[in-house]
């Protein structure tokens, strides 16, 4: 262990701390903007490229960023000096020189960390403003929009899509006014292998990267008399939405959150969860059809079966796994099953044609707004899913329409597509697909119930988990993984002949609970694990958790679908993959 003082109070760190490391144990607030560590979740930014870190060491002549200082024995550091406070000063009027001062109207405006900085070091006029400002075209994609003009190099986004995703697209081009991030030959990002996972926009400190707002598509859906407009609510909102209208985090507030949709004027109130308990009848049912060939002795059979609900995960294989597209399950995912079943079987109770039916999702992700454009998800120009708004975004009209969301009562959810079981709302954590599936495989293949309905060996956050479960005579081998560099890495194992029967991807570290679209967690891991305990909790404390046994799945295969894998369900619940 190392000794260390920082303004006075000292404390013991271990070899390879750094200097801010050292402080955050002491509860020294050393402002960053660059900097970004998740260890739990093996993500690290190295850059220390704005400096607005710096502090004084003892004995040494210049500042340095302590961010990249490691800490040595008896060393003696101050935060707080005039030198110190002038240097931030001095690179937060350098940054805001080359940045534009629209505040106003910007789509971060009141997060983001510039701004939050600039006010915390009084910063009320721009000295360096020389009139070289650079213009970049705004580049806008069915997720996110970048304004290059607001990016401050911190390099975040580069860790979050290069190093934690292995996607490439971002990185360094130009220099000096013109240094921005962009992808290879500054194409527009629709043009390239980004998955629309929403990570880079998830770290971005800036305006530079934010998600593509349709909250005034929903109102004036909403404001339409001549619409019926329903909403799904994916699984993992429910589990972070409070954060961001005072409520604590760790709280569910999936009554309260039933409530204010409704106050909005949706005309019914309904959830993903109930798509994703379909998910695991079609899913499971196209895993035990795959793996009952593959016992028989069929060669052809493609095993491991791999998950298809993650939007960026499809992307991410349509990209860099070209040559295994039989792989994934066809089933598509609960947010455009939820679509599907709306567009058809729900407008036919109600009488209407699916033009007349608005149907809005509330996702934590950003890939699902690129996910419901997909044109194999419409039906002569009307997609399955219209308008798809974040977390975040839903908060901002809660908040727009003078809604008090903290005073609201718990309400539930509509009848019938609003039912779900223990297994729907596990689908927004990393392993909590696979455990879903597993639960109802087990029981539809064995014809016995479940003793025991968690299957702990699929939780965690380890970035690769694998874990062998017994179902009858067979003992099936299970991976999961969240993050898609850890999903590369799966998969190559996979291609290396390392035995698996089914595997489990997100795309995003944590799974959805941590996706682009949910309220900035500014690299608080402990906020991940409040999120994922809240779905966990929902899931113990549903009367039936295994997706087979909820009623209005039952009936909806009774009166519309048949049975998993019928014509009608091929036709409506799944889909195929591109290069
Ligand atoms: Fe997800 Fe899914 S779990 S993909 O993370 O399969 O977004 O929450 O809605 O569709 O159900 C997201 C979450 C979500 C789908 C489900
Ligand atoms: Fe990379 Fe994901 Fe951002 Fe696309 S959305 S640029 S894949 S981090």
């Amino acid at each position: 262990m190392l000794t260390i003082t920082i303004d006075g109070k000292t404390t013991s760190v271990p070899e390879g701390s750094t200097i801010l490391d050292a402080a955050k144990t002491l509860d020294i607030d050393i402002p960053t903007l660059c900097y970004l560590n998740l260890e739990a979740l093996s993500i690290n930014n190295k850059a220390a490229s704005c400096r607005v870190c710096v502090v004084e060491v003892e004995g040494r002549r210049n500042l340095a960023p302590s961010c990249a200082t490691p800490v040595t024995d008896n060393m003696v550091v101050k935060t707080n000096t005039l030198r110190v406070l002038n240097a931030r000063r001095t690179v937060l009027e350098l940054l805001l020189s080359d940045h534009p001062k629209d505040c106003l109207v910007c789509a971060k405006s009141g997060e983001c960390e510039l701004q939050t900085l600039a006010e915390r070091f009084g910063i009320r006029e721009s000295p360096y403003d020389g009139g070289e400002m650079s213009h970049y075209r705004k580049d806008i994609s069915a997720s996110i929009i970048r304004d290059m003009d607001k990016c401050i190099m911190c390099r975040r986004c580069e860790t979050m899509c290069n190093t934690v995703q292995t996607c490439g697209v971002l990185s360094g081009v130009n220099r000096g006014f013109t240094a921005v991030v962009a992808p290879a030959f500054e194409m527009n990002l629709a043009d390239t292998v980004c998955t629309n996972c929403g990570q880079c926009v998830a770290v971005c400190p800036t305006g530079a990267l934010v998600e593509h707002e349709y909250i005034w598509e929903v109102v004036e859906a909403l404001a339409n008399p001549d619409k019926v407009v329903i909403v799904q609510t994916a699984p993992a909102v429910r589990a972070a939405l409070g954060e961001d209208l005072g409520v604590a985090p760790g709280t569910s507030v999936t009554g309260k959150m039933a409530a204010a949709l409704r106050r909005l004027g949706f005309d019914h109130v309904f959830d993903t969860d109930f798509a994703a308990d379909l998910t695991i009848m079609e899913e499971g049912s196209e895993f035990l059809d795959r793996l009952g060939k593959h016992l028989a002795g069929d060669t052809n059979v493609k095993l491991p079966i791999l998950t298809s609900c993650c939007p960026g995960w499809v992307k991410f294989f349509e990209h860099q796994f070209p040559d295994m597209l039989d792989v994934p399950s066809t089933a598509k995912s609960p947010q455009q099953m939820f679509g599907a079943i709306a567009k058809t079987y729900y407008a036919d109770l109600l009488g209407i044609p699916r033009e007349k039916l608005v149907v809005v999702s509330v996702m934590p992700c950003l890939a699902k707004k690129y996910e419901c454009a997909r044109p194999e998800f419409s039906v002569n120009g009307n997609p399955d899913v219209d308008i798809v708004i974040t977390t975040r975004e839903l908060a901002k009209l809660v908040k727009r329409m003078n809604i008090d969301f903290a005073g609201l009562p718990d309400e539930d959810f509509d009848a019938p597509l609003g039912a779900s079981t223990g297994a729907a709302p596990i689908f927004g954590v990393t392993g909590g697909v696979i455990e879903a599936a597993l639960r109802t495989a087990y029981e539809l293949a064995t014809g016995e119930t479940l003793k025991k309905v968690d299957f702990e060996d699929v939780r965690g956050m380890d970035g690769v988990k694998k874990a062998k479960v017994k179902v009858g005579d067979n003992e099936l081998v299970i991976g999961v993984a969240h993050g898609l560099g850890n999903a590369r890495e799966l998969l190559n194992r996979v291609r290396a002949g390392e035995t698996f029967h089914a595997i489990e991807v997100m795309a995003c570290p944590g799974g959805c609970i941590g996706g682009g679209g949910q309220p900035y967690h500014h690299g608080d891991v402990e906020l991940l694990k409040k999120r994922t305990q809240v779905l966990y909790a929902e899931d113990a404390g549903k009367p039936l958790r295994k997706s087979h046994e909820n009623p209005y799945i039952i009936e909806l295969y009774e009166k519309f679908l048949g049975k998993p894998l019928s014509e009608r369900s091929h036709q409506l619940l799944h889909t195929h993959y591109f290069k």
